[in-house]
């Protein structure tokens, strides 16, 4: 089998540095369906800061249903103790639930919501499907940080994720406030890649998904992107969807609050950009966190709040 090109080497001994992203942002055309859900000034935005935060998308019952799923899954038997759970370093309490677009009969059903999907086929102009889902459930006064990273320099060296035609969404179950330790992201950062030093570990995953301490970039890196563009915190209330480049520098901070910064997020990659062998001297990470094996074409559906509590009802 041809190799795959290496669009976006990084790490295997490079030195960190910052090189010009070569991949288009938003890949519609005039013609695209994005012109049904964002005005051509969020679009815009969108293509030069790399992310775009839409509030009051989903209603409160909505978000309760949402919730509910939430709390059932952090009690569901079937799933704790498995690969996809994650705790926080330091405690047992949950961090991540990943997968939840196979495990979960709700978010699997809002991963196609129109509200999201429709967006996502929009932007990356092609059919898509879900490369990562993932709960963050970031609890009170133990939810600790996700320091700053591209999830596209992890995604395409560790999982094999040929270009940047992927994007994330990450849906508020609970208030985003400026102190429970809501995203952060720098503007415009997306349009550099940060290439990364050192070596991918093995089975790096099995850290960084708790604390990610290697292959993130370097002071004067994220120094520079800072500077060029500053820092913003997505603060939202609950039902609000925050969008976001798959190469968008951004992090967040421990919550020592005693409230929840509980997300949703689902990782949309268009299927032309399907996964092929990872950038790197290791395996491929496992289904749960990339999607590879399962490539499951998603249909954009209208769904309203009766076929979410119909979706509860089921479990
Ligand atoms: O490695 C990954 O795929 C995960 N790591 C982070 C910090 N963000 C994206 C993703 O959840
Ligand atoms: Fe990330």
């Amino acid at each position: 089998m041809t190799e795959a090109l290496d669009k976006y080497p990084s790490r295997a001994g490079r030195a960190a540095c910052l090189e010009p992203r070569v991949d288009p942002v938003v890949y519609s055309s005039g013609a695209s369906q994005l012109s049904t859900h964002l005005s051509p000034e969020q679009v815009a935005q969108y293509e030069r800061d790399g992310y775009l935060v839409l509030h009051d998308v989903f209603n409160a019952e909505e978000v309760q249903c949402f919730k509910d799923e939430l709390e059932r899954l952090r009690h569901d038997k079937n799933i704790l103790g498995g690969d996809e759970v994650i705790t926080e370093p330091g405690s047992g309490d949950i961090r991540s639930i990943f997968r939840v677009h196979s495990a979960s009969p709700v978010f699997k059903r809002l991963a196609s919501d129109l509200r999201l999907a429709g967006i996502a086929q929009g932007f990356l102009e092609d059919n898509v499907y879900i490369h990562q889902s993932r709960l963050n459930y970031k609890p009170g006064f133990r939810g600790k940080e996700f320091y700053w990273h591209s999830d596209f320099e992890t995604w395409h060296v560790e999982d094999g994720m040929p270009a940047m035609r992927a994007l994330s969404m990450s849906i508020t179950l609970t208030e985003n406030t400026q102190h429970n330790g809501p995203l952060m992201l720098m503007p415009g950062s997306h349009k550099s890649y940060a290439v990364c030093t050192g070596e991918t570990p093995a089975n790096h995953f099995k850290t960084s998904l708790k604390k990610q301490e290697y292959c993130v970039p370097e002071d004067d890196q994220l120094a520079k992107l800072a500077e060029r563009g500053c820092i913003v915190a997505a603060t939202a209330e609950p039902g609000s969807v925050i969008i976001f480049d798959c190469n968008t520098i951004h992090g967040s901070n421990s919550n020592i609050t005693p409230d929840p910064r509980s997300n949703v997020f689902f990782v949309y990659n268009a299927v032309s950009n399907r996964v092929v062998e990872p950038f790197c001297d290791q395996p491929p990470r496992p289904e749960y966190i990339a999607t590879r094996q399962h490539i499951e074409v998603i249909r954009p559906q209208r769904t309203e709040l009766e076929s979410y509590r119909g979706e509860l009802l089921s479990v």
